[in-house]
């Protein structure tokens, strides 16, 4: 039986990495890299280009290391990861977001994770191979460190990725942003002058990556989600240093608490909106542990503008929540689509039959009031019949719908994602944005003539698509 190739769903980084090599979705690269940018530039490349999964296993400095990495950036890839058709993909993903089916994880005795345990003094973080992705990152920022924290109330486990700049041999900065789950878990430790534990996995299944870019409500732990995609229950083990439970198979945690008070000056990273990002003073991650396996393979991605490993993971995975979410408040939604920077820009359809005054502005203050849509700037709305996952389709129904003077709305002064580099108060705390509504549905009744409401497409004819099969078209 363990000869058999892995196939979903993937229950290591090790499973995924077999997978995707069996099905030449994987190269090794042999020669040498250099932590300083190297890494990210092939990345960089490889998301533009859609490109393999890499292992590079020749590490300048670090000869017992491998870094895995690009393994989410294709839809490919991601379907496989979801155990979903790729034809299907946005709408199976819809469906289990919706379905509800959520399992609980397993706590088991111990796992690979365990394999190798460091402590205290003994624990020096510059021995990980941690690459350099922009030119002012300095020192490194772990990037696929997906931090594992627990509500200070209830048993609410929140998973998601932070950029950790490497501060010392046991000392990592948080970006803790107060819109983010961290954040507001964060801020019940500061009120009750708690040092909040923490627990930052690296290298894991590629679901459990997935759902780690997943804006879930509050009190909902992403990885409940994981038992919904595979049908059983994620296996986990406690922290050695803390009551934090990790995947059993991650290839390493990092196990600290971060001081609800002190804060070190951190920045700039090369940031999703695809440009560097302020300096902030942040809270810091005290490291008490550190436990591996033995022959752990680490986890880069790359962070910039986009496409990015990142971006593939977060667009996907935000669109599918959103709508979630949104289909509570407002059931005419039928369809989103995140179309950049981590849903800065998104599109919305609505079932054209159920529209109404007043409907989109129902929708867009919805959009900005869900979990999921803290980060909605440019919210574009469209009729139903319109494929939002196609550009040239979005553009066109935004060039012959879209009446600027009637169809925008405009909402100055919203909670702002503060790295986005329109803000003005980048770099300085909490950001102050503004939100825009672009309504590209018809406009409703009266009706013109019928022939102006149609959209004008020469009728199909069987003869018409016999040739086009000649021709090798789909028509
Ligand atoms: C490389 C990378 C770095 C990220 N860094 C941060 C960060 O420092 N702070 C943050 O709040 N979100 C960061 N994110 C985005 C969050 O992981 C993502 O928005 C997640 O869905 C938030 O989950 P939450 O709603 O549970 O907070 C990062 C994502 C990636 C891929
Ligand atoms: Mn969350």
């Amino acid at each position: 039986m363990t000869n058999e190739v892995p196939r979903f769903p993937f229950r290591s980084l090790r499973d995924w990495i077999v997978f995707l090599e069996q099905n030449d979705q994987l190269r090794r690269n042999k020669k040498e890299v250099n932590l300083r940018y190297d890494l990210g530039y092939i990345s960089k490349v490889t998301a533009d280009t859609g490109g393999p999964a890499l292992i590079h296993e020749n590490i300048y400095g670090y000869p017992d290391w491998k870094i895995f990495c690009d393994g989410l950036t294709t839809f490919q890839r991601k379907a496989w990861a979801l155990g979903l058709p790729l034809e299907t993909l946005a709408a199976s993903l819809a469906g289990v977001i919706q379905s509800g089916n959520l399992i609980k994880p397993v706590l088991v005795d111990t796992g690979p994770c365990k394999e190798v345990k460091i402590f205290g003094d003994n624990i020096d973080l510059t021995n990980i191979p941690i690459p350099y992705t922009g030119k002012y990152d300095n020192p490194p920022y772990i990037t696929a460190g997906i931090s594992t924290i627990m509500d200070l109330d209830t048993g609410w486990h929140n998973i998601a990725i932070r950029r950790f700049q490497l501060k010392g041999k046991q000392r990592l900065c948080d970006l803790i942003v107060s819109y983010q789950h961290e954040g507001k878990i964060f801020a019940k430790y500061v009120r009750a002058g708690k040092p909040m534990p923490i627990a930052i996995v690296i290298g894991a299944d590629p679901l459990f990556y997935l759902l780690s870019q997943m804006p879930a409500e509050d009190n909902v732990s992403e990885w409940d989600y994981w038992g919904a995609f595979t049908g059983e229950p994620l296996q986990v083990v406690k922290c050695e240093t803390n009551e934090l439970l990790v995947p059993a198979q991650a290839e390493i945690v990092i196990e600290g608490f971060v001081d609800p008070l002190k804060r070190e000056f951190e920045g700039p990273f090369s940031e999703f909106p695809g440009y560097y990002s302020g300096c902030y003073y942040l809270p810091v991650v005290d490291v008490r542990a550190v436990t591996m396996r033995k022959d752990a393979i680490y986890y880069y991605l790359y962070m910039g503008k986009e496409p990015s490993e990142g971006h593939s993971m977060a667009h996907l995975m935000y669109s599918a929540q959103i709508l979630k979410q949104l289909k509570q408040l407002v059931p005419e939604v039928r369809d989103v689509n995140v179309l950049s920077t981590w849903s800065f820009t998104t599109a919305v359809t609505v079932d054209r039959r159920a529209k109404r005054e007043g409907l989109i502005k129902k929708l867009a203050m919805a959009a900005k009031a869900i979990q999921a849509g803290a980060l909605i700037k440019n919210l574009l709305v469209f009729d139903d019949n319109v494929d939002i996952r196609s550009l040239s389709d979005i553009i066109w129904s935004f060039s012959v719908k879209f009446q600027p003077a009637r169809d925008f709305l405009a909402i100055p002064n919203t909670i702002g994602a503060e790295l986005d580099p329109s803000e003005p108060s980048l770099g300085h705390g909490p950001g102050v944005s503004s939100f825009g509504v672009f309504d590209c549905t018809e406009a409703g009744p009266p009706y013109d003539e019928p022939f102006r409401r149609e959209v004008a497409l020469p009728p199909k004819s069987d003869k018409a698509l016999e040739v086009l099969r000649d021709l090798g078209l789909n028509g």
